[in-house]
């Protein structure tokens, strides 16, 4: 009986498999004119789609047009001088609506694109959602619209409306340093009337994986007195195959996987629950890392292909 508790609880477990999201990064939240770059977002402009990122140095923030607003500048924009733009709030201009505590950016004259920069601070998954929409109901906005990874177009669409949005949710693996673009044109040759809404958010996704602290037993007890080693298994499951986890990121509360005298790192794969389904089963190095009081440990580390994994349970110190 007991041991049929034991499976369903995990089970239940398995049922939280999945992804969750540690990082956000939100164009519209994190708008500022005090510093370009700000954090990872940074704003300026391009000759053309793709060529080299020009970033702007001057800005204005006040009353624009029934409105307040804050906006990077490009004087050779002309007509669209405050080229990328948060609306404090809502700008009703004759032709163009902003709403509240959105962005709106415009392309230059001579076919120049605005750019939103996003900079990745860290090697990671990450998942890019968001939108572009007309925001001029007179013209209305005519504009061609994409984002680009490096120099590598992942997003691409025209503007021909008024609030019809053209939606993103896309998942790409991106290095530290490497740059997602946001980035917008003039569409069919004119920038009359192309203020277009964006909205983005840059997510990094953590893939939350099953563990079993001292697979087999409950409850796990755990003498942290920096001696031994604790046993930990990454529970496998129908779409997570656990020879993906690269042993050698894996730290529990910061602990690492202890290596025998060879150096090589007491992991292996096994069935730890039964379930017809390879576990990967690490020795954790008990180096007294785990505050007494402590009652859930955390496996952080990565998959082969650098994507973050995190999963948790539950501990009982013993002394
Ligand atoms: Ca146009
Ligand atoms: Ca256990
Ligand atoms: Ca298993």
């Amino acid at each position: 009986m007991r041991k049929h508790l034991i499976f369903a609880a995990m089970t239940l477990l398995c049922l939280s498999c999945g992804i969750a999201t540690a990082a956000t990064f939100d164009l519209a939240k994190d708008f500022s004119i005090d510093r370009n770059p700000n954090g990872a977002w940074s704003y300026g402009w391009s000759a053309s789609r793709g060529s080299d990122f020009i970033p702007d140095t001057q800005t204005f923030e006040g009353y624009w047009y029934g409105g307040t607003m804050k906006a990077w500048q490009a004087p050779n924009f002309e007509g669209a001088l405050y080229h990328i733009a948060y609306a404090v709030t809502e700008i009703h201009h004759p032709t163009v609506n902003v709403p509240a505590g959105t962005v709106n950016f415009h392309p230059g004259p001579r076919g120049e694109n605005s750019v939103i920069r996003w900079t990745a601070p860290a090697t990671g998954r990450y998942r890019i959602e968001g939108l572009f929409t007309g925001n001029d109901f007179a013209f209305p906005t005519t504009t061609d619209v994409a984002i680009l990874h490096g120099a590598t177009e992942i997003f691409s669409d025209a503007i021909n409306s008024y609030r019809i949005p053209t939606s993103f949710s896309l998942v790409e693996q991106v290095k530290a340093g490497e740059t997602i673009d946001f980035t917008v044109g003039f569409g069919n040759g004119a920038y009359w009337g192309d203020s277009t809404g964006i909205e983005a958010v840059i997510r990094e996704e953590v893939l939350e994986v099953a563990i079993d602290i001292k697979p087999g037993e409950v409850p796990n007890s755990v003498n942290a007195n920096g001696k031994g080693a604790i046993p930990v298994a990454i529970l496998g499951s129908s779409d997570f195959n656990v020879r993906k986890v690269n042993p050698k990121t894996l730290l529990l509360e910061n602990m690492p996987v202890k290596a025998n005298s060879a150096g090589k790192l007491l992991a292996h794969y096994d069935d730890v629950n039964s379930d017809g389904i390879e576990d990967l089963v690490v020795q954790i190095k008990d180096t007294d890392e785990i505050a007494a009081g402590t009652t859930t440990a955390t496996l952080v580390g990565n998959l082969f292909d650098s994507t973050p994994i995190k999963g948790s349970d539950s501990i009982s110190l013993v002394p």
